[in-house]
C-alpha cells in the first residue's frame, strides 16, 4: 500500500455512533494497527522499525510507560496497536518543508485543527517567526541558538521565562535541560505532570515518604485482588491487559471501578498467542460503577467496613504506621447517605466489596487520571492508602499501590530534576558537582505558568516538546495568555496548534525522535528512559533521521547552553563541559551517578539486559521516609462535590484513536464512535429527565465561579455512564475547564468533573 495525502477534517455530522463494543484488541486492532502504519511509513518500513519496539537492543515505545517484560519472557512483538499507531506517527515518511511555511502563514495554523497539523508531517528545519512577520521562515541552528539566548539574556529576571517539559524527554535531555534551566538561573520548569500525576506524587510524598508507585509488574501475577480505578488500559496502556490477564490466570479477582464500563476491561483477546486471538478472557470480574469524583467516599466507605470487621492488621499498624487513632476517629463520623450520594453506588455492592477486600491477602490498587484529575484528587489517593495500610498491603510480593503513568519518560523526568520545588538535597548535589548555586526558590508549575503569562510576569515560553496551548485548561485564556508573549520556542518533531498560537516571536526547532539514529562525535548514542515502576532501561533509534537537519534533544540543550554561558568554553576546568556531554551521553551519565540517588554506576548498571530497577524504600524493605518516620494514615474530611439542578459532571477523556493532543484518527472503535470527536456521552436516563434525545446538537456549557464557558456543537450520544454523569474528548472540551478549577495542594486542572449543562441548539 502506498502512503496516503494527509486526510482533511470531515464535518461533524459524519460521526456514526455503533454502541459500546463487549471485547477489545484481537484481530481487529493487529489490522487497523498496521493500516495505520503502512499508510505512513510504507511496509518496509513498518516491518523494519516494529521489530525493534521493546527490545532489548531496540528503542522504547514513544506511547505510554507501561514496563516491558523482563528479556526473557518478552515476545517477538512487543507492542500494541495504540504503540504502532504512536511508533508510525514519529516514523512518518511525511514532511514539513519550507515550502509549506511559505504557503500557510502563521495566522492560518493558528486556525487549525491538531489533526490536521499532526497528519502533515515530520519537521525538517529550524524555523523562525520574526516579530511582525506572517510566516515562519527558515533559519539556521548558529542563528536561532544566538537569538534565544540574547532573548533570555535581555529578559528583567530569568524568572520571566518559564520551560516546560512534555514526558518523552529522554532522562539524560532531562537532566541537561533542567541543568541548564538551573544555571539560567530560575526554577520555573513546569512539567506536563503537573496535568497528570501530580495529585499522585504528592498524595504518595506525604503518605509513604515517595511519590512514585510500590508494584513490580512481578507483583501483578501473585496479586488475589486488583483494583483497576480511574484508568482505561484498553485504550491508553493496553499491554497491562495481557499483564491482568496473567494475573487473573493465576487466580486474581479483578475490579473495575470507573463511571464507564470501558470495554478493554470486559472481554480481551490477546493478539500475541493464538488461544487469545480466537477465545479471549473476560478481565474485570466486577464494575462498581462509581459516580465521577465519589472515589474518596468509596474508599473511606470501604476502610470503615475493614476497621469494623476487626480485619485490620494491627502488628503492621502498630510497626510501621503512624496517626492511626485520629484516622479511625474519623471514620466513625462517615456518614452513610453522603457516601450513598456521593459514589450513587448501594450499600450492599461497597460491602460486597470490602468483604472481598479483607479476604484478600495480597490487594494491588492501580490507577490513572480518572483520579488525578478532581478537586479532592490527593485526598481521595490518600485515602486509597489509607485502606491499604489497614491492612499492610504495601512492601510484600503481590500487593501495592500502583499509579500508571502516562508519557512513555514522564516519571524519568521527574527523577531528573524536572520538577518546579526543587528539593534541597537535588539542589545541594547540582551544586556539589557543577559549581554553581541553583535558586532556591519554587518556581512556577503549568497553571501558575499560564497566570504568569496572563499576568505579564512571564515574557518568553520555552518547550521541550508537547503542545502547551492543546493540553492546558481553558483554552481561550491559555491561547490569549500564549499570544501575548514577547517569545515563544518549541523543540518539537510534528506541528501543532502551539506552533500556531504563539509569541509575537517564535521558533520551531526540530528534534530527533526515539526511532531516530543519534550520531555524535564518539558515535551512535543511546538515552535511558524509566518506566511507570522505576525500571531504568536503554533506547537506541536505527531509523534515518526524518532530515539531515534534526538534532537531538541533547545536542539542543547543550548547543544553547553554550550560547547562554559562554565562559563554560573557556577550559579553566570549573564550567559547565557541555560540548563534551553532547559528545558523549556516558559523560552526562556519570554526572546523573553523582547527582541523583539510585543511578549509582548508572553505565554498566544500564547496560544490563533489561535495565535495573530504581530503589524504592516502602517497597523494598517497608522504610518509610516520611515527615513521621512511618506510613502516615492521612485525615481528610469529605466534601462532596454537588452538582445544581439540571447539570451533569462532564468528564474528558482520551479516545482510542489519540495520543494526548495528538490525534490518529477519528474513531473511538471500543466506544462505538467512527469518524467524529464531537460527541458527548450521557445516561439515557439523565437524558430523558433532560428532555434530550439520542442524536440531538448540544452546546456544553461549563458553570464556574467568574462566568460561563462554551463548546459548540457537540452530538448526543445515550451510553452507559453512572448516573449525572457525562463524558467528551480532550482537546476540543478543554475550553470548558477553568484555569481556577485545580485540585487542592496538587493544583493539577479539575479535567474530570467540571459542572456543564446541555444547551439544545437552534434547529439547523
Ligand atoms: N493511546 C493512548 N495512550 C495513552 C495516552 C493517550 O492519549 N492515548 N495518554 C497517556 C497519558 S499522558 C496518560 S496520563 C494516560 C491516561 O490514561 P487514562 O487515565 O486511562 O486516560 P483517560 O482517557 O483520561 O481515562 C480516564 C479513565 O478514568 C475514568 N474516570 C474518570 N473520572 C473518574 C472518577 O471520578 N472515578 C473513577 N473511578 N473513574 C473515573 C474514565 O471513565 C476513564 O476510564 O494514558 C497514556 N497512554
Ligand atoms: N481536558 C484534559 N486535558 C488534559 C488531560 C485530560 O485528561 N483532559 N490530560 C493531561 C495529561 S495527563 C497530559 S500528560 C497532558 C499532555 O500534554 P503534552 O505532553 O504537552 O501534550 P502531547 O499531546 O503529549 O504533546 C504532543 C507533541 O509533542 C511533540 N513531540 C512528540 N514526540 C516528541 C519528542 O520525542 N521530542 C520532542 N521534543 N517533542 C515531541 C510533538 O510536536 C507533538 O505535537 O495533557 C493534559 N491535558
Ligand atoms: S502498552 Fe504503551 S508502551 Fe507498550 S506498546 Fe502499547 S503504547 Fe507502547
Ligand atoms: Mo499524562
Amino acid at each position: 500500500m502506498a502512503r496516503r495525502a494527509p486526510r482533511e477534517d470531515p464535518t461533524d455530522d459524519a460521526v456514526h455512533v455503533g454502541g459500546p463494543k463487549h471485547s477489545v484488541a484481537g484481530a481487529p486492532a493487529v489490522a487497523k494497527a498496521l493500516t495505520m502504519a503502512w499508510e505512513q511509513m510504507g511496509v518496509r518500513r513498518t516491518a523494519l522499525t516494529l521489530a525493534r519496539v521493546n527490545q532489548d537492543t531496540g528503542f522504547d515505545c514513544p506511547g505510554c510507560a507501561w514496563p516491558d517484560p523482563d528479556p526473557d519472557h518478552r515476545h517477538r512483538a512487543e507492542f500494541c496497536e495504540n504503540g504502532v499507531k504512536a511508533v508510525a506517527e514519529e516514523a512518518t515518511l511525511r514532511r514539513v518543508d519550507r515550502k509549506f511555511f511559505a504557503a500557510h502563514p502563521v495566522a492560518e495554523l493558528a486556525e487549525r485543527s491538531d489533526y490536521w497539523l499532526g497528519q502533515q508531517g515530520r519537521l525538517t528545519e529550524p524555523v523562525h517567526r520574526a516579530p511582525g512577520d506572517t510566516h515562519y521562515r527558515p533559519i539556521s541552528w548558529d542563528d536561532a541558538f544566538t537569538l534565544i539566548a540574547n532573548r533570555l539574556h535581555s529578559l528583567p529576571s530569568p524568572d520571566a521565562a518559564s520551560f516546560y517539559t512534555s514526558g518523552r524527554t529522554s532522562n539524560e535531555a532531562a537532566f541537561l535541560y533542567q541543568l541548564m534551566v538551573r544555571r539560567l538561573g530560575t526554577n520555573n520548569l513546569p512539567d506536563c505532570s503537573n496535568m497528570c500525576h501530580e495529585s499522585s506524587g504528592a498524595a504518595l510524598s506525604h503518605s509513604i515518604g515517595i511519590g512514585k508507585g510500590s508494584v513490580l509488574l512481578e507483583d501483578l501475577y501473585a496479586a488475589d485482588l486488583i483494583l483497576v480505578v480511574g484508568q482505561n488500559p484498553g485504550t491508553n496502556h493496553p499491554r497491562m491487559l495481557t499483564a491482568l490477564e496473567k494475573a487473573k490466570k493465576a487466580g486474581a479477582h479483578i475490579v473495575n471501578v470507573n463511571p464507564l464500563d470501558e470495554a478493554g476491561l470486559r472481554r480481551f483477546h490477546n493478539p500475541q498467542t493464538p488461544q487469545g486471538m480466537v477465545k479471549g478472557t473476560d478481565l474485570a470480574d466486577e464494575l462498581v460503577q462509581v459516580r465521577l469524583a465519589g472515589d474518596q467516599a468509596l474508599f473511606a466507605a470501604l476502610a470503615r467496613l475493614t476497621v469494623d470487621a476487626g480485619a485490620v492488621d494491627q502488628a503492621f499498624v502498630s510497626a510501621y504506621c503512624s496517626e492511626y487513632e485520629e484516622y479511625v476517629a474519623q471514620l466513625q463520623a462517615l456518614d452513610w447517605d453522603e457516601v450513598l450520594a456521593a459514589t450513587g453506588l448501594e450499600r450492599d455492592q461497597i460491602e460486597g466489596l470490602a468483604r472481598r477486600y479483607c479476604e484478600s491477602e495480597r490487594v494491588i490498587v492501580c490507577w490513572a487520571m480518572g483520579l488525578t484529575q478532581h478537586r479532592d484528587a490527593v485526598a481521595t489517593i490518600q485515602e486509597i492508602t489509607n485502606l491499604m495500610l489497614l491492612r499492610g498491603n504495601i512492601g510484600k510480593p503481590g500487593a501495592g499501590l500502583c499509579p500508571v503513568r502516562g508519557h512513555s519518560n514522564v516519571q524519568g523526568d521527574r527523577t531528573m530534576g524536572i520538577w518546579e520545588k526543587m528539593p534541597a538535597p537535588f539542589r545541594d548535589a547540582l551544586e556539589k558537582e557543577f559549581g554553581f548555586t541553583p535558586p532556591a526558590d519554587d518556581g512556577l508549575d503549568s497553571v501558575d505558568t499560564i497566570r504568569g503569562m496572563r499576568d505579564g510576569r512571564i515574557r518568553a515560553f520555552f518547550a521541550m516538546g508537547g503542545n502547551f496551548v492543546s493540553a492546558t485548561p481553558d483554552s481561550e485564556a491559555t491561547a490569549a495568555a500564549m499570544t501575548g508573549l514577547d517569545l515563544t520556542v518549541h523543540v518539537s518533531t510534528k506541528l501543532n496548534r502551539s506552533h500556531g498560537l504563539c509569541g509575537a516571536e517564535s521558533l520551531i526547532l526540530p528534534c530527533l525522535g526515539r526511532t531516530e539514529r543519534d550520531e555524535q562525535l564518539s558515535g551512535p548514542q543511546a538515552v535511558t528512559v524509566e518506566d511507570s515502576m522505576g525500571m531504568v532501561h536503554l533506547s537506541q533509534g536505527r531509523l534515518d533521521p526524518a532530515s539531515e537537519q534534526l538534532l537531538s534533544e541533547v545536542a539542543i540543550v547543550t548547543r544553547l547552553a553554550e550560547e547562554l554561558f559562554p565562559d563554560d568554553a573557556e577550559s579553566s576546568g570549573d564550567g559547565v563541559d557541555w560540548a563534551g556531554m553532547r559528545a558523549d551521553y556516558d559523560t552526562v551519565r556519570d554526572h546523573i551517578a553523582r547527582v541523583v540517588p539510585g543511578f549509582e554506576d548508572f553505565n554498566t548498571r544500564v547496560r544490563r539486559p533489561g535495565g535495573f530497577p530504581l530503589p524504592h524504600p516502602p517497597r523494598d524493605r517497608r522504610e518509610f521516609r516520611t515527615a513521621t518516620g512511618k506510613a502516615r494514615f492521612a485525615v481528610n474530611p469529605l466534601d462532596v462535590l454537588t452538582v445544581p439542578p439540571g447539570h451533569l459532571l462532564l468528564q474528558t477523556v482520551r479516545s482510542h484513536d489519540q495520543f494526548n493532543t495528538t490525534i490518529y484518527g477519528l474513531d473511538d472503535r471500543y466506544r462505538g464512535i467512527r469518524a467524529g470527536r464531537r460527541v458527548v456521552f450521557v445516561n439515557r436516563d439523565d437524558l430523558t429527565e433532560l428532555g434530550l434525545a439520542d442524536g440531538e446538537q448540544v452546546d456544553l456549557v461549563s458553570v464556574w465561579t467568574d462566568g460561563e464557558r462554551r463548546a459548540e456543537d457537540f452530538r448526543v450520544v445515550p451510553y452507559p455512564t453512572a448516573r449525572g454523569c457525562a463524558a467528551a474528548y480532550f482537546p476540543e472540551t478543554n475550553v470548558l475547564v477553568p484555569l481556577d478549577s485545580v485540585a487542592k495542594v496538587s493544583n493539577t486542572p479539575v479535567s474530570k468533573s467540571v459542572v456543564v449543562r446541555l444547551e439544545r441548539r437552534a434547529a439547523r
